[in-house]
């Protein structure tokens, strides 16, 4: 098991945490008042609930269980789903992107719980379930009283999963599940996967797989140096025995799962977003106070070349989320414009973390600072939703129109 959360012995951290996120282009100005609220509330939770504890809990590998009832308290979880079935649903994509950017800001990791319980568990059952289905897991999955998992991922078929391998068939009063899935986010602590398998006409469903049922197990994967504070795993099926009734029913094919994936790119791309905003503004206070040369680090030329870098490209990301989320809005963001969102964020985010920890010296390795942590984990960014070249690949095919996966 990944080490659990104990409120007696997790290291506090005592930095008060001041973070105000920078905005060059008056981007505020296109934002609601509504919208501000929420990035506040959910910035004053990510200061009070996460910062305090996430180096503590990513050095020795501890996800922080007890954060999933509080994401639920104040609404992280599917923000986008109607009200009917989430009580704090009813929002818009900007307020999701904005939530993904605040969590993300704090730990990737703690996105990915948001975000895989959010589009990954949340949007199937609301999108594909049926109506029973619905009101019986998404007021739980709001709530934080259920975590939930994606299983689309194979050992054999990442990049790919149209080639998947877990298999169900029709045994009358059940189906049979067979297979395996891995690198799966929150598996160890979900109550329930959504889980994507191919029937006897090799045509993929998403069915909802409940911890306890016969032959569902849900291995921890160890050795991680990236998200250390989300828990992933494997989801293993020996024979289990599925409801017919847990059968998602209102679509199938390698869509109803790559529509998922629209959603948490989509907020992934905000997210990433958060992590890079926190680098900068990190480096930007560390190089402001320490001295070199009798002057602050801050007024060498090579350093304010990376902060003015930094903050364009900051800045063009925040322009492409805000529009993005119009576009989702609208119901008009395409696969191809939500993949150059993901692809060239993360790889925005990954380079600010590299920059800036080098703009630390020594102190950018350690866990005084959040930029090493941000790194690591946007190793994971980059390759989970799509590696960054498949993006590329899709972006190719959107220009050319011809497919060069295979
Ligand atoms: P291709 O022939 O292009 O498409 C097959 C069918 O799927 C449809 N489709 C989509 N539908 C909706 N949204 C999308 N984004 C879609 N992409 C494809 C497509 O229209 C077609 O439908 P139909 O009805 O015509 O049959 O499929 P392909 O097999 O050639 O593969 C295309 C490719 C490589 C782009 C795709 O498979 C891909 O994106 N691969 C990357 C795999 C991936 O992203 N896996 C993510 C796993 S989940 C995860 O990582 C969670 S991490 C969470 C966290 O911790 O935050
Ligand atoms: P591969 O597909 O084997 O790719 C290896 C390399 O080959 C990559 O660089 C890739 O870009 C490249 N490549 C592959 N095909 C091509 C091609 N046609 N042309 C050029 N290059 C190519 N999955 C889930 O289902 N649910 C989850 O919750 C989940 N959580 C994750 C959490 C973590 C921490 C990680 C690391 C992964 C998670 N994943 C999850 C899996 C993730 O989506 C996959 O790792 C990802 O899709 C890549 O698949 P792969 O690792 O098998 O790499």
């Amino acid at each position: 098991m990944q080490n659990t959360f104990d409120e007696k012995t997790i290291l506090k951290s005592n930095k008060v945490d001041t973070f105000e996120s920078p905005d060059f282009y008056n981007i505020d100005d296109l934002l609601t008042e509504e919208h501000k609220m929420i990035r506040s509330a959910v910035r004053d939770f990510v200061k009070k609930e996460i910062s305090p504890i996430i180096e503590d809990c990513c050095q020795n590998n501890i996800f922080p269980k007890h954060l999933v009832r509080k994401f639920g308290e104040i609404g992280i979880f599917g923000p986008t789903i109607p009200q009917k079935y989430n009580p704090n649903g009813g929002l818009d994509y900007i307020s999701y992107g904005l939530m993904m950017q605040e969590v993300e800001r704090g730990d990737s990791g703690m996105r990915s719980t948001a975000s895989v319980q959010g589009s990954l568990v949340m949007y199937p059952i609301y999108a594909y379930g049926s109506e029973e289905q619905r009101m019986k897991y998404l007021p739980k999955l709001s709530s934080g009283e259920y975590l939930g998992c994606f299983g689309l991922t194979e050992p054999n078929h990442g990049s790919n999963p149209s080639g998947m391998e877990t298999h169900f068939e029709d045994k009358g009063d059940h189906y049979l599940l067979n297979g395996a899935k891995m690198w799966i986010s929150n598996s160890p602590e979900a109550d329930i996967a959504v889980v994507w398998a191919k029937n006897e006409a090799g045509r993929i469903h998403g069915l909802i797989v409940e911890r306890g049922m016969e032959g569902f197990s849900t291995p921890t994967t160890h050795n991680k140096w990236s998200l250390r504070a989300s828990c992933t795993g494997e989801l293993v099926f020996d024979n289990v025995k599925v409801p017919k009734e847990n059968l998602l029913p209102n679509k199938s094919g390698l869509g109803a799962p790559m529509g998922c994936l629209d959603s948490a790119r989509f907020g992934i791309a905000w997210g990433a977003l958060g992590a890079a905003m926190d680098c900068f503004e990190t480096a930007k206070k560390y190089t402001m106070e320490r001295i070199q040369f009798g002057k602050p680090i801050a007024s060498f030329q090579l350093q304010q070349k990376k902060l003015a870098e930094m903050l364009s490209e900051i800045t063009k990301a925040q322009l492409i989320c805000w529009r993005l989320g119009m576009l989702k809005n609208e119901g008009k963001a395409t696969t191809a414009q939500i993949s150059l969102a993901k692809r060239n964020n993360v790889a925005m985010a990954l380079e600010i973390a590299r920059e800036s920890r080098q703009m630390l010296g020594g102190m950018g390795i350690t866990g005084e600072y959040p930029i090493m942590r941000h790194m690591m984990n946007l190793e994971s960014v980059a390759t989970y939703e799509g590696t960054h070249d498949i993006h590329l690949l899709i972006l190719g095919k959107e220009i050319t129109g011809i497919a060069a996966f295979a």
